[in-house]
């Protein structure tokens, strides 16, 4: 007889009896984390299947899209509270009946962890797995570190384990993760077949604590040991990666529950790390950046066909982008040469995947074919959203805008992509401005994930929902910015920069400044990332904002006396550094060096001396600063929205969160009372921002202002 026991949607797991198999399935959306009431119904379910005398098995399913997306990370950093994941994992694991985990979604971190713990796994189509547990700080903390070598080996455990990915049903078929793969979508009628399958063939429960695949051997140890050195090569500043090559040492050296011990030491550890609230607070930000006040205000228009003025390095760089995406491409330049030229740019990217065999020679034809390319801009005529990647210039800008307002259909979203300039006062070139906004791309924009939207005064909410939905085709972190000199990102940007400049003319030498920024974790320092781009950029911005630049400003010459030897950095093969027959890693430049000196002694300066630690303090607080500012007047939305910029599009350490992040972490009064000392040699640039100083006088701190809705 079927027992049919009522499935109440309301508690975050439900229970039904089919036959003589208990469906377990959890109902905790939006991902079926295991927060409280998902560990304490599982609980439930487990006393259940041992009291039910009627009962020969559990089945395990997801309700919804997932199975369960891992731990409730919002629970981290508060008080724990049982029962914990690792204990119904044991619990599962050691029951007299059998368990089975039937995965549809994703079944990752914790939920992988419970899925391991089953006697049997069963996919379906669409089923995502993986331990991602490194890429928020931390390690598998239920079992994960010591069930996963011991079911599919150790070198397949550690390259899920250090990299985070997820797999699809049949790789983890494959690996020997998942036992059986079913095509469909039914992970509930699938499941309680599979379960009555392995029931009539006596199946019985096969704890994956005593899975055989960890040998021990030398191929097991050499695996481990090139582990540990990739690791220490690659993340030298990060805590979990390294903990998770240990702990897969530990399944050949160590019974199961001693190891089960030290994985729970190990967890508490990353836990208790500032890199886990770094990487958590960056995994939410880039969640939360897209809730804005268009998001409920705005519906997005259909984006198919992009249109590219301008195929120089940004304008192919956003048609590659948006080619990789499955989006249709027009690209318009001013003359058949130079229409030329941006063509072969986006080919030569192409070619280049094709030569290192990350492409076909037949994709890139298939991904060619929907780019096409004109001199006039009637061919934009049908274009969705057009994109301007013109000179940086009003004039410029002004005269492709009243271009393109005289050919683009009607609701057709015309956006720039400058870096500086007034978007409003480039909107005034059309008779619609309600339909202009900034999408402002980082090069190169088909590598660098942030986006910034810049929101003019008159634009019509449905095309700033508009731009984000097209940042979520294009996968990129788009983020809110209002319109300023630099909107969030060049904004704070020139003013650390400048802050850098004066410690180079008060006594730290530019190799210093880039040594220092390093250890703070930082891929390359700021004089690296000038060479990288190009040195020409920055002269013309400053030359550009001269004739405004307040006269009392302190101003350092030195970058622009290097400008004016033609140094731009890589491409002319010297700029900070010298870069010797073209070595892509600079040397430091003796000569630079002298210009240094001159422009100290040119400024009457005697220099000293500065500290790693005093480098990143300032170059910290100064960037902190600014960063409150743009939140103060309203140009970032909320202090992550800052973050979100600054980890995407400016190589800010993703462990340490973001500036904001980082400067509560450090503790706000902590920051205000340096910037305090620092205006005492120099007033007029260490101003403290009047948000900094409310939320000190307030006792709070940046995160409290990172509401999620906007
Ligand atoms: C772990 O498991 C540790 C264990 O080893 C040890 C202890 C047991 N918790 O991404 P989406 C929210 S560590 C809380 O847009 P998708 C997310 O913020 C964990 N909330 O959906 C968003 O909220 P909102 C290991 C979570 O369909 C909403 O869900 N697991 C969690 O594109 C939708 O998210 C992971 O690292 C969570 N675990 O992708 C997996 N996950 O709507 C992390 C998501 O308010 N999660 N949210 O903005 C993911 O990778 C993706 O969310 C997933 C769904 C693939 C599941």
């Amino acid at each position: 007889m079927t027992l049919e026991v009522p499935v109440t949607t309301k508690k975050p797991v439900a229970y039904e009896i089919r036959g003589r198999v208990l469906v377990v399935s959890i109902d905790s959306p939006p991902v079926n984390a295991l927060g409280l009431g998902v560990r304490q119904g599982l609980s439930e379910a487990l006393d259940r299947l041992e009291e039910d005398q009627s009962l020969s098995a559990m089945l395990v399913v997801g309700a919804g899209a997932n199975f369960i997306g891992g731990a409730d990370i919002r629970e981290f950093g508060k008080p724990r509270q049982a029962p914990f994941v690792r204990d119904i994992c044991s619990r599962m694991e050691t029951s007299s009946k059998l368990v089975v985990a039937a995965i549809r979604g994703a079944a990752l971190g914790g939920g992988l962890e419970v899925a391991l713990s089953a006697h049997y796994r069963l996919v379906v189509d669409g089923a995502r797995l993986g331990l991602p547990e490194v890429l928020l700080g931390l390690l598998p903390g239920s079992g994960g570190t010591q069930r996963m070598p011991r079911l599919i080996g150790v070198s397949a455990a550690l390259d899920l384990m250090l990299t985070g990915r997820h797999i699809g049903a049949t790789e983890a078929v494959a690996l020997g993760l998942a036992d059986r793969h079913v095509s469909g979508a039914d992970a509930v009628g699938s499941g309680v077949a599979y379960v009555e399958e392995l029931l009539a063939q006596g199946a019985r429960p096969r704890p994956t604590r005593d899975a055989t695949a960890v040998r021990g051997d030398a191929s097991d140890v050499e695996a481990i040991s090139t582990a540990r050195n990739e690791q220490r090569k690659r993340h030298p500043m990060l805590l979990s990666p390294h903990l998770i090559v240990d702990l897969v040492e530990a399944t050949s050296q160590l019974p199961f529950d001693p190891a089960m011990e030290m994985e729970l030491e190990k967890f508490q550890q990353c836990i208790d790390s500032p890199q886990r609230r770094g990487l958590i607070h960056a995994f939410f930000v880039e969640r939360d950046t897209s809730k804005i006040p268009e998001a409920t205000k705005g519906k997005p228009r259909d984006v198919n066909e992009v249109g590219v003025v301008g195929g120089g390095t940004m304008g192919a760089g956003i048609a590659i982008a948006a080619l990789n995406a499955g989006l249709r491409v027009t690209l318009v330049e001013r003359d058949e040469p130079a229409l030329l030229r941006g063509l072969s740019n986006i080919e030569q990217v192409y070619a280049g995947l094709v030569a290192k065999g990350r492409m076909t020679k037949s994709d890139q034809n298939a991904v060619m074919a929907r780019l096409a390319g004109f001199t006039d801009f009637a061919a934009l005529g049908f274009a969705d959203v057009v994109i301007e990647a013109a000179f940086e210039d009003m004039k410029v800008k002004k005269d492709v805008f009243g271009q393109l307002d005289q050919v683009c259909k009607p609701g057709a979203v015309l956006a720039t992509n400058t870096s500086y300039l007034d978007i409003d006062e480039i909107a005034k070139a059309t008779n619609r401005p309600e339909d202009v906004i900034g999408l402002h791309f980082f090069a190169p924009a088909y590598i660098m994930r942030l986006l910034e939207v810049v929101v003019p005064r008159q634009v019509h909410p449905d095309v700033v929902a508009t731009a984000f939905s097209l940042a979520r085709i294009l996968k990129k972190v788009a983020v809110r910015a209002g319109v300023c000199d630099g909107f969030i990102g060049n904004r704070i940007l020139s003013v650390y920069r400048r802050a850098a400049d004066y410690m180079m003319e008060d006594g730290a030498s530019p190799y210093e400044i880039d040594a220092a920024i390093r250890a703070f974790g930082y891929p390359m320092g700021p004089l690296q990332v000038s060479d990288l781009s190009g040195g020409d950029i920055g002269w013309a911005t400053r030359k550009r904002q001269a004739q405004t630049r307040d006269p009392k400003q302190r101003y350092v010459r030195i970058a622009d006396r290097i400008a004016e030897q033609g140094w731009f950095g890589q491409k002319t093969r010297r700029g900070w550094y010298l870069y010797p027959d073209g070595a892509r890693k600079g040397v430091p430049d003796p000569d630079v060096l002298n210009i240094v000196d001159e422009e100290r002694k040119r400024s009457g300066i005697v220099p000293r001396s500065f500290t790693s630690e005093e480098i990143q303090r300032r170059y910290l607080a100064a960037m902190v600063n600014e960063g409150a500012n743009v939140v103060h007047e309203e140009i970032a939305l909320r202090p992550l929205d800052v973050d979100a910029v600054f980890v995407h599009g400016f190589g800010f350490p993703r462990f340490r969160g973001g500036p904001m992040l980082y400067a509560d972490m450090v503790g706000l009064p902590k920051i205000l009372s340096d910037i305090e000392a620092y205006a005492k040699e120099d007033p007029q640039f260490w101003r403290p921002s009047p948000l900094l100083l409310r939320l000190v006088s307030e006792g709070r701190d940046f995160s409290s202002l990172n509401t999620r809705d906007a």
